[in-house]
């Protein structure tokens, strides 16, 4: 898809704040492009207590968060590309050790896992990378990356002074580390490589490790720094790393954290640019205008580096989630959505950030800033030297109202929770509360809940299509099924080589007499130490738990034998804790219960376990070598647990992203063309409250504060890459554990279906006069751009006054010039771009005097 680039061609006259601000814009990007492409054999990179020194220089950086495996090899040079475009200059990934090697000793770095590759594309953009080996990661990854097969080594416990973890820890680190040692990816041997991390967050639970902690944190460190990568070392959130490791801050605002030493810089690792999503919750929203403040804030208050965690998401494909009960999408609400195309206004805005930042570099890398009081809770940061250089900030705190402050003899107005920032102590160029960058909407948004967006063309159903199906066995027990006298822990048994474990046991009820056969007297209670089970009795679907806890059915029992079978299921790993390698997942209590006929304990009966599915031992989701598994059916059935699906589809025609919908399934897994899609999980709807559906930026975010979603499924639209689709015939297989109508799943395309911008007047006080007289006001300007090989069709809707709602939502205020769809068509209808003021001059009148207006306007492309 077409990145949105704005576009300085003016419709009048005036030369506006953003076309003078967009020449600086262009300088920057030069001085940032030469920059990046010094990365010459011998390089050096060291610290100071300013900042990371490259070359003996320091340097201001801005990195972002990409991690290799959650997108395709064909989609990391784009992204990479839009990241650079974007105003970044680093590239920060963790490397994931249980997707590198599978078995012990067996290492796999083909395709998703072609970290050389990435780092290398990194390069061949000119941006300099972050390696952030671990080799715990955390990152919402199934078991925080460590290799579940690291927990049967006799004898060791993780992350702590613990000789078999730290060899395998000290081997895995090595082994990366010389890998890009070999291929040259270090600075110093010419590569991209700037910053290394070992551990990651140990300091938020290194309390519950005692001193065994504190000696595992000194000895990692030791370790990190005898590999001699030539590069500085950060931990991340550990205010005792050990010289010269650099200590590091995680959050979602760091201005006010301070290194460890007066001799490291100030580094900001983790800036949450959303948050990632569960099976059952609601959607997370960062709103750009409250991270753009904490970006400029932690920038104005002497940080030198800051990286978003994350700049693009993408997709935990497979059964990489970790949890539990992380979903197959990890948007994060990033600069760049899961399918790798903009979020704005989210990546335009903190792209004009970064050039204000950029803007400021001279004068950034100088002696820490002189901090000013401008008023109760308005305070301005000034870097300067003897020279001219010098650059401000200023800042207005108040998360209730706008200030105006007085700084160097002028007057500036700031808006609440804002920081305008100027990059020659004069002018402000950039204000993080104050967003001139074009929303859009997505064939693909499934908005905050009443709109649907989809247009005709972006989909195609499956209602049409032949299928054919595989009955999961429910009651038979084979392939690798074995006997047990009570009731074993989960991860031990499956050692997670699959998400499920078969529970089944016989319930044998004598005497029972008619009036009790065929009715609901008895209670079947299971005790779960989660993430999810399926409760089957003599072969008839039950019920579903999931989250760990007592659950209760209403059960019919025969006399004589009754057969039960618990499908108990992992969602992803855990990823987080201290020592949660040691938490169990499964069944431990098996009770029924009769009002008149006793208790039945089964916990230490004899069970029969079978790790897996018939269906993934037979392979079914591969896409040869299966077929006398599957039967054709005529009518297919729905609503019906445990049941393979296959049918085939030719690929949405175009390149934009291909997404699948799976609204109309309950629970289960997808692939297509034998590619892991991942798991799937509609049926699991987020509550009905906690949403909001305007979200204030002003004052402190949390990740519950602006979440959309409410009592819908949390996700129905799973990715499938275009790289994994081929002309003419797609297979897709499902394996649907609960009930689902596949005749109503769709494929979509995610491409733009309309763009909005909604822009304000500035108050007279706050105009900027560049350096030209003529500047008759400071005018809002906005870019409306469909991206390449689109047009704008349709004014949606048009307002020059106070118009009010969100992109999709827009509707007339109080205050609205009758003309204003006539003028905005007129500008747009049938272009491509094209350009807008909020002013009385271009819309011919004033429809209101004495009101502050704005003009919103959503353009529809095709
Ligand atoms: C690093 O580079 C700077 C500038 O090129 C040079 O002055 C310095 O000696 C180098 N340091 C090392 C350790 O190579
Ligand atoms: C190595 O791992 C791959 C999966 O990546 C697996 O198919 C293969 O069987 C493994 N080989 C050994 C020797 O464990
Ligand atoms: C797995 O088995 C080991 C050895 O029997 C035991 O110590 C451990 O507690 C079990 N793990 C869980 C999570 O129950
Ligand atoms: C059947 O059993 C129930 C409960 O145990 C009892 O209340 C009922 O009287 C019994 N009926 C017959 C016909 O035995
Ligand atoms: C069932 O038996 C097990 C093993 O003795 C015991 O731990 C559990 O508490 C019993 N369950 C109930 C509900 O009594
Ligand atoms: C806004 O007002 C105009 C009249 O100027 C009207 O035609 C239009 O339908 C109104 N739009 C909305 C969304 O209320
Ligand atoms: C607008 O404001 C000016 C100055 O504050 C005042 O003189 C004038 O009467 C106002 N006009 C209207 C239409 O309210
Ligand atoms: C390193 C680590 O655990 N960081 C976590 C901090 O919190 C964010 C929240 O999204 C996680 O994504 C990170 O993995």
């Amino acid at each position: 898809m077409g990145m949105i680039t704005v576009v300085c061609a003016s419709p009048t006259r005036i030369i506006s704040r953003m076309t003078v601000a967009m020449t600086m814009v262009a300088a920057a990007v030069t001085i940032m492009a030469l920059r990046g492409l010094e990365a010459v054999e011998g390089g050096n990179v060291s610290y100071d207590g300013r900042a990371l020194l490259i070359d003996g220089q320091r340097r201001v950086l801005i990195s972002g968060s990409i991690h290799y495996p959650r997108s395709t090899p064909e989609m990391w040079g784009d992204l990479i590309s839009k990241a650079k475009g974007g105003g970044l200059n680093v590239i920060e990934t963790y490397v994931f050790w249980n997707a590198h090697e599978p078995t012990p000793g067996n290492y796999s770095f083909e395709g998703r896992l072609d970290l050389v590759g990435f780092l290398k594309k990194v390069q061949e953009a000119g941006m300099y990378a972050n390696l952030r080996i671990g080799p715990y990661v955390c990152a919402e990854w199934n078991y925080g990356g460590f290799p579940v097969w690291l927990h049967f080594i006799p004898g060791i416990a993780f992350r702590t002074d613990n000789e078999p973890f730290k060899t395998e820890m000290e081997r895995f680190t090595s082994k990366i580390v010389g890998m890009m040692k070999a291929e040259n990816l270090f600075y110093p041997q010419g590569g991209p490589i700037i910053l290394c991390q070992i551990e990651n967050e140990y300091g938020n639970i290194d309390s519950s490790y005692g001193q065994a902690g504190k000696a595992y944190i000194k000895w990692a460190a030791k370790m990190a720094v005898a590999l001699d990568t030539g590069v500085p070392w950060i931990m991340c959130n550990q205010a005792d790393a050990p010289d010269p490791i650099i200590n590091t801050c995680n959050g979602f605002y760091c201005d006010n954290f301070q290194p460890n030493s007066n001799q490291k810089p100030k580094m900001w690792t983790e800036n949450w640019s959303g948050w990632f999503q569960s099976f059952g919750g609601r959607k997370p929203h960062r709103p750009v205008e409250d991270i753009a403040f904490a970006v400029a804030r932690f920038y104005e208050k002497e940080g030198t580096f800051q990286n978003y965690y994350m700049y693009h998401g993408g997709t935990n494909f497979g059964r990489t989630a970790g949890g539990p009960y992380i979903t197959t999408s990890y948007d994060y609400d990033a600069p760049l959505n899961e399918y790798g195309n903009v979020n704005q206004p989210k990546w335009g805005h903190l792209k004009d950030l970064h050039y204000a930042i950029q803007l400021c570099e001279p004068a950034l890398i100088l002696q820490a800033p002189a901090s000013l009081k401008l008023g109760p809770m308005q305070e301005g940061h000034v870097y300067t030297d003897e020279s001219d250089t010098c650059a401000a900030f200023l800042a207005n705190i108040d998360s209730e109202s706008d200030a105006t402050v007085t700084f160097r003899g002028k007057s500036y107005h700031l808006p609440a929770w804002s920081v305008s920032i100027l990059p020659d102590c004069k002018e402000v160029v950039f204000n993080t509360a104050q967003v001139n960058v074009q929303s859009l909407r997505w064939t693909t948004d499934t908005g905050s809940g009443d709109e649907e967006v989809d247009t005709q063309k972006s989909f195609m159903t499956l209602s049409e299509t032949p299928w054919e199906i595989y009955k999961e066995p429910i009651s038979d027990r084979r392939g690798n099924s074995f006997m047990f006298g009570g009731l074993l822990e989960q991860i031990n048994t499956t050692k997670d080589m699959s998400d499920y474990l078969w529970y089944s046991s016989i319930l044998v009820m004598e005497n029972l007499n008619s009036s009790q056969i065929g009715t609901s007297e008895f209670t079947l209670s299971i005790h779960d130490m989660g993430y999810a089970t399926h409760v089957f009795v003599n072969g008839n679907y039950i019920g579903s738990g999931s989250h760990s806890g007592q659950l209760a059915f209403p059960i019919n029992l025969n006399s004589g034998g009754n057969k039960l079978d618990l499908l108990s299921m992992t969602v992803g790993l855990q990823n987080y804790g201290a020592f949660f390698d040691t938490w169990g997942a499964g069944i431990n209590d098996v009770v029924v219960d009769s009002n008149n006929h006793g208790t039945y304990n089964l916990s230490l009966e004899p069970w029969e376990y079978q790790v897996g599915l018939q269906g993934e031992a037979f392979q079914l989701f591969a896409e040869q070598g299966n077929s006398m598994y599957w039967t054709s059916v005529a009518e297919v059935p729905r609503n019906q647990p445990m049941i393979w699906y296959k049918t085939t589809f030719g690929a949405p025609e175009g390149n934009d992203p291909v997404v699948l919908d799976l609204e109309s399934m309950g629970k289960g897994r997808a692939w297509v063309n034998g590619e892991d899609i991942g798991r799937y999980w509609p049926a699991y709807h987020a509550p009905l409250t906690g949403c909001s559906k305007d979200c204030p930026y002003k004052g402190p975010f949390n990740q519950d504060k602006c979440s959309t979603n409410c009592g819908q499924s949390s996700q129905s639209r799973y990715h499938v890459p275009r790289s994994w689709l081929k002309d003419g015939k797609n297979l897709l297989v499902l394996f649907e554990e609960i009930g689902g109508d596949p005749t109503q799943i769709k494929f979509l395309t995610s491409s733009i279906s309309s763009v909005c911008a909604h822009v304000g007047e500035t108050h007279s006080s706050t105009l900027s006069h560049w350096t030209s007289k003529d500047l008759l006001e400071s005018i809002p300007m906005v870019n409306i751009d469909c991206g390449i090989g689109k047009f704008i069709i349709a004014i949606q809707f048009a307002s020059y006054g106070t118009p009010k709602g969100t992109c999709g939502s827009f509707s007339n205020g109080s205050c609205h010039a009758v003309n204003s769809r006539l003028v905005v068509e007129q500008a747009c209808n049938g272009r491509r771009t094209c350009s807008l003021a909020a002013s009385n001059l271009f819309f011919g009148h004033d429809p209101c005097r004495n009101i502050t207006k704005q003009l919103a306007v959503e353009a529809i492309c095709s």
